[in-house]
């Protein structure tokens, strides 16, 4: 961790702060704005085990960051810490990714998910203010399509009225509000990113695009059995997460502050994900039984791909388990882009098939690369 900075000069290149580095859009953000020649740092909290694993190609092989890349320590719901670190990097542009970003574990930790993702913003936005940053620091607020929960318009655009339905929701709504006010009442360049989901080989393991091509994969090279998952009818827009951090770029570069929806326009169900990777490990689904019932089990197999040597044909590969389902949940999503094409000339660069693909591409070559589980040992009676 590097807290003692020189005062940069005039020719410096642009500082860039990045809460949040260490998650899935921080480390692809961080990528960009190192390859930008930006001097980027960012912020990590403490963590009993190495929790870097996203930025390690980052660091130099001893841990150590290089001369463009500073690491922080610091916690969102710790206004002390934060207040430093501001105070030392006294950063360009700002990017809040930092967040409790799982919706099914703010069920369990409303507290500490407000603390995190709604007075964590509220305090990087104070220490700009108190600082006297407000003319010099440009800050991004990691707003969230969730916002519009089951909004009763689709597509959802920056004009559609917010409805959240979980305590994620309902605190990253507290972050969108307070970031348009600090904004109008002190004059700070803040906008709010409304970011449909994004997905990548990067994605944490618990969020459904990843539990599915990780779990596939693993089925296809016989490590695992069935695949549990809870609302399949769910729909979602999903992208890339690489071209959605390139956004977040953009957006603090304009003249003027303002909120964007970024989103594909296109959307498909929990199912359909689930098809798609299936396909690319060369296994046809069939889908029966309905709500809590549904189950999908292997209806064709491609004799060249690798589950043709562990799986067989009616092997049961999905399953619903009720426990998934969530108190409240998001139904359908589907993003209107259509402001941020137009004003920042922006396009999503990766479809659907191209990102499934990638990600199962990825855990295919990490299971494979796991060592063979170790055979239970057998238990003699005596
Ligand atoms: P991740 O869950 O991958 O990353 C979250 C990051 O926040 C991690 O670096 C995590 O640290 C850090 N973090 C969590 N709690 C704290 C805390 N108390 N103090 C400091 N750091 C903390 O999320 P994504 O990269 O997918 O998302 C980035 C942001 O965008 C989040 O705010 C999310 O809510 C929002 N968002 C994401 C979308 C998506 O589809 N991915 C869509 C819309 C919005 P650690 O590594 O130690 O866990
Ligand atoms: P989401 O992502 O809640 O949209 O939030 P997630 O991948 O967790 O869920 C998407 C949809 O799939 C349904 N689902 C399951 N979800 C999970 N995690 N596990 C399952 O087994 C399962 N079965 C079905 C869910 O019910 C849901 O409808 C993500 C996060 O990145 C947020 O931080 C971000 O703000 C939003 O996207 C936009």
């Amino acid at each position: 961790m590097n807290d003692k900075l020189a005062t940069p000069s005039l020719l410096a290149p642009k500082v860039a702060l990045i809460t949040g580095i260490t998650g899935q859009d921080g480390s692809y953000l961080a990528e960009l704005l190192l390859d930008k020649g930006y001097v980027v740092h960012g912020l990590v909290r403490r963590s009993s085990s190495p929790n870097t694993g996203r930025i390690a190609h980052l660091l130099q092989p001893d841990g150590a960051a290089p001369p463009r890349l500073f690491l922080h320590e610091g916690d969102m719901s710790d206004g002390v810490s934060l207040m430093r670190v501001m105070a030392t990097v006294r950063p360009d542009e700002l990017y809040n990714l930092a967040a409790q970003s799982y919706v099914a574990t703010s069920f369990d930790a409303p507290d500490y998910t407000a603390e995190t993702d709604a007075l964590g913003p509220l305090r990087l936005l104070e220490a700009i203010r108190t600082l006297g940053l407000a003319q010099r620091t440009r800050f991004y607020q990691a707003s969230t399509s969730e916002l519009y929960g089951d909004a009763l318009e689709s597509p959802q655009s920056e004009r559609t009225p917010f409805a959240p339905r979980s305590p994620y929701a309902a605190a990253k709504l507290y972050a969108y509000w307070i970031t348009v006010n600090y904004r109008e009442a002190y004059g700070i360049y803040a906008c709010n990113g409304i970011l449909f989901n994004h997905e990548s080989p990067r994605r944490g393991a618990e969020f459904v695009t990843r539990k599915i091509t990780l779990a596939l994969s693993r089925i296809a090279c016989g490590r695992q059995g069935t695949l549990q998952l809870g609302n399949l009818d769910s729909l979602r827009d999903w992208g890339h997460a690489r071209d959605y951090v390139a956004m977040q770029w953009l957006m603090l570069q304009q003249r003027q502050p303002r909120d964007f929806v970024i989103a594909t326009g296109v959307q498909y169900t929990v199912r359909q994900f689930v098809d798609c990777a299936a396909a690319e490990l060369g296994l046809t689904l069939a889908w029966d039984g309905g709500g809590v019932q549904e189950r999908a089990t292997i209806a064709a197999i491609a004799p060249t791909s690798v589950a043709a040597a562990h799986c067989r044909l009616g092997q049961l590969v999905v399953r619903v388990d009720p426990a998934m389902f969530r108190p409240t949940e998001v139904n359908a999503l589907l993003g209107d882009s259509g402001d941020a094409m137009q004003r920042l000339g922006w396009a999503p660069q990766c479809t659907f098939s191209e990102l499934v693909g990638e990600m199962v591409r990825s855990d295919l070559a990490q299971v494979r690369a796991e060592p063979a589980p170790a055979r239970a040992a057998i238990h003699h009676p005596v």
